[in-house]
């Protein structure tokens, strides 16, 4: 664990003309910063400071943009709460879809998100409050109250042990951290004519060996990253239109519960494609919970069939006659994708990490290529949501690439970052640039980089 170290807010004059600090500790200030995308934190108000009562509250709080409220009780619990709008006196009830609250547990600060047609708050002269349900520096003393409600589905216990004693409660400003490169890190054609060429070599891709017609390519990573959503976007791309026949969504355990082999056609009455996109349900860090490592072995040796349903307790158990059938190359995987939402990284706890370092060296060991797609990258970076074409000036994802390239220990050149298509009804020129540019490095990376042994036995079997 990283060294607690406390910091300043850096423009914030304090009452006392000494320079406010923080008490969170620097990890605890990066988890929270990465549930609210590329953000800096600077600490407005503190209570032990300025006083635990509205007005000096308000004083230093309005009209001060998104605001990120950090409670401390002296259990030890760690929570507070998140408003995009302006605290400013307005008599106004404000609705705040990006709201959000949240408590650590451990490491991990759990956020939970305000439930549809609900208030965030009376903006008034009152105290800071969350969904008219959790109120801060309660009748201006050191407590938080929960009135009840529906807003926000809170377990009390969880969320501060049920103790309503304060001893610190702070507001910090949000604002968004946005620096850039004086020059792309990665050069793109953002073109028509570069979407075509992309496409036409797809097409033509022609694998090494003879005996592989289609480069089959495995979707690994946790639940949610988009991997669904990335078969579903190529698709798209290839049928014109967006599609979404695999099942794509936010659940907290995987929407994807079966072993899914996608082969993608060149148009509606087109050939098929040279690859087949292999979907899987996601990785969980707990053991006997999503996506087993026996099962991705199974895979990886094509003993699998399409729509087996998952058994996260029991791994897959080849049917003896069966297993002892040579199995083709052709049903083997030639290319591991290890998808990564962009915006979870600095989350992923170290029980996935360590997950992933296995599945990782079992990979290695049959000598398989490995890229890794880093989706979500107009989540992670304002800048990047605004223009997909900014995605390589952006100093916030060249850092997030980086990141999870020393911790897969995959290069740079393997990291292909992509935005997928979640709610558009209509294809987007860069988005499809970018992700047939990653399409073209996983077909362009599988084979042959693939060790003579993973095939000896299948060459002869071809
Ligand atoms: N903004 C944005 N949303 C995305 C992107 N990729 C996926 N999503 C959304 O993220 C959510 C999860 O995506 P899925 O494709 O279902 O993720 P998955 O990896 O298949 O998840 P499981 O099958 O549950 O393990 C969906 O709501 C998608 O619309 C992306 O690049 N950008
Ligand atoms: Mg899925």
């Amino acid at each position: 664990m990283r060294k607690a170290k406390m910091y300043s807010a850096f423009g914030a004059a304090s009452t006392h003309n000494v320079p406010l600090t923080s008490i969170l500790t620097e990890e605890q200030r990066e988890q929270l910063c990465a549930s609210l995308g590329n953000v800096k934190l600077s600490l407005l108000y503190k209570a032990s400071v300025h006083g635990y009562k509205a007005s000096a509250f308000h004083q230093r709080c309005d009209r001060q943009g998104p605001t990120l409220l950090v409670a401390y009780n002296r259990s030890g619990y760690i929570f507070g709460g998140y408003t995009s709008v302006d605290y400013a006196q307005s008599g106004q009830y404000i609705t705040d879809k990006d709201t959000f609250i949240f408590s650590f547990q451990g490491k991990i600060p759990v956020c939970i998100k305000i439930n549809h047609g609900h208030y965030v708050r009376l903006d008034d002269a009152g105290v800071p409050s969350f969904g008219q349900q959790l109120y801060f520096c309660y009748k201006n003393q050191p407590v938080v109250y929960s009135l009840g409600g529906n807003a926000f589905s809170i377990n009390t216990a969880a969320m501060y042990g049920n103790d309503p004693q304060l001893s610190e409660c702070e507001v910090y400003k949000i604002s968004s951290q946005v620096s850039t490169e004086e020059k792309p890190w990665r050069n793109v054609l953002w073109t028509a004519e570069r979407k075509d060429e992309l496409m036409e070599m797809i097409r033509n891709h022609k694998p090494v060996v003879a005996s592989v017609s289609r480069v089959r390519i495995l979707m690994i990573g946790p639940v949610g990253a988009g991997k669904s959503s990335f078969f579903n976007s190529i698709n798209s791309i290839f049928m014109s239109r967006i599609t979404s026949k695999a099942m794509s969504g936010s659940a907290a355990t995987s929407l994807t519960t079966q072993f899914r082999t996608y082969p993608v056609k060149d148009g509606r009455e087109g050939k098929l494609l040279p690859f087949v996109l292999c979907d899987t349900m996601g990785l969980e860090e707990q053991s006997g919970a999503g996506l087993d490592i026996e099962d991705i072995s199974s895979i990886l040796q094509g003993h699998i069939p399409d729509r087996y349903k998952f058994n996260p307790t029991t791994p897959f158990k080849p049917d003896e006659q069966k297993s002892s059938r040579p199995v083709s190359l052709q049903e083997k995987i030639h290319c591991v994708v290890y998808v990564i939402d962009a915006t979870k990284i600095s989350l992923m706890s170290d029980k996935l990490q360590e997950k992933l370092a296995s599945i990782r060296r079992k990979v290695n060991s049959l000598g398989i290529a490995q890229i890794v797609l880093m989706t979500k990258v107009d989540e992670a970076c304002p800048l990047v949501e605004k223009d997909l074409q900014s995605l390589y000036v952006s100093s916030y994802i060249k850092l997030k690439v980086q990141e999870v390239s020393s911790w897969l220990g995959v290069p740079v050149s393997c990291v292909l970052p992509v935005k997928n298509y979640s709610q558009e009804l209509e294809l987007e020129l860069n988005c499809d640039v970018l992700l047939l540019t990653a399409l073209q490095q996983m077909l362009t990376n599988s084979i042959q980089k693939v060790k003579p042994l993973y095939y000896i036995h299948s060459l002869h079997t071809d």
